[in-house]
């Protein structure tokens, strides 16, 4: 059976050196804040396709005062995927650098890349009660339903403004509302917890189409919570939020 690894996956952007061009595809055809699964193909100069390339990336933002980089996992059989916090503008930009060996020879491309914001939260960066700063970013579900939804998530900590690790054995605590319909939530919902892939994840149950606001609290490994409120009568929405509308 032949499968092709594209389906799903639309051109981006072309990283170009003198030797190869570096080709950067996502589901959207564009990068967004917050999760990109990304698929990443090296061809020559002529457009043949390398299949033995060994890559690494590094995304960096160029911001008025300052650079920094985001999460961005190790490449496998073509793919990976970088978790944006931020996006760009006309001043504050993006740029991608993939190093790439080829038969033991090294080679670099640097280009910069734009970075639209999505249009619903779909990531959190902020500082919790220890002190860390966790960068926290949905991944699923892409395509929501009026069902018990899986839903996942991906978790990293702030080491410097270059380094995010990934964050182990928290619980990601989701509470759905719809906002617009007295806050009502939803049962059956789940708590996501780390797979062992070291993605987080649980169940999300949407009773309706419509805006839900997924209330979110993160939970360290001792439970304590470090960021984020419980809904109550008194209080209607979490300070760490994702938003879904369908
Ligand atoms: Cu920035």
């Amino acid at each position: 059976m032949i499968t092709n690894d594209l389906d799903g996956f639309t051109l981006v952007k072309t990283l170009t050196n003198n030797t190869h061009k570096v080709e950067l595809y996502t589901s959207s055809g564009k990068f967004q804040t917050g999760y990109n699964a990304v698929y990443i193909q090296v061809k020559t100069a002529q457009g043949i396709i390398v299949n033995n390339a060994g890559i690494s990336w590094t995304p960096t933002m160029h911001m008025m005062g300052m650079t920094h980089s985001c999460p961005a996992s190790a490449i496998s059989k073509n793919k990976g995927y970088i978790v944006f916090q931020m996006a760009g503008s006309a001043d504050e930009y993006w740029d991608l650098t993939v190093n790439y060996t080829i038969d033991n020879v090294a080679y670099t491309v640097t280009d910069s890349i734009a970075v639209s914001p999505a249009a619903k939260r779909v990531v959190e960066t902020f500082q919790g009660s220890d002190n860390n700063y966790y960068v926290l970013a949905l991944v699923n579900p892409t395509k929501p339903a009026v069902a018990v939804n899986d839903i996942s998530a991906v978790l990293f900590k702030m080491v410097s403004m270059t380094s995010f690790v990934m964050v182990n054995d928290y619980t990601i605590k989701i509470d759905p509302r719809m906002t617009g319909m007295g806050n009502h939530t939803s049962p059956n919902n789940v708590h996501l917890t780390q797979g062992t892939d070291g993605l987080y994840y649980g169940k999300l149950s949407l009773t309706m189409t419509g805006y839900w606001k997924i209330n979110l609290q993160l939970a360290d490994a001792t439970q304590t919570v470090v960021k984020g409120e419980a809904v109550t009568d008194s209080n209607e929405g979490s300070s760490i939020y994702f938003e879904l509308e369908f």
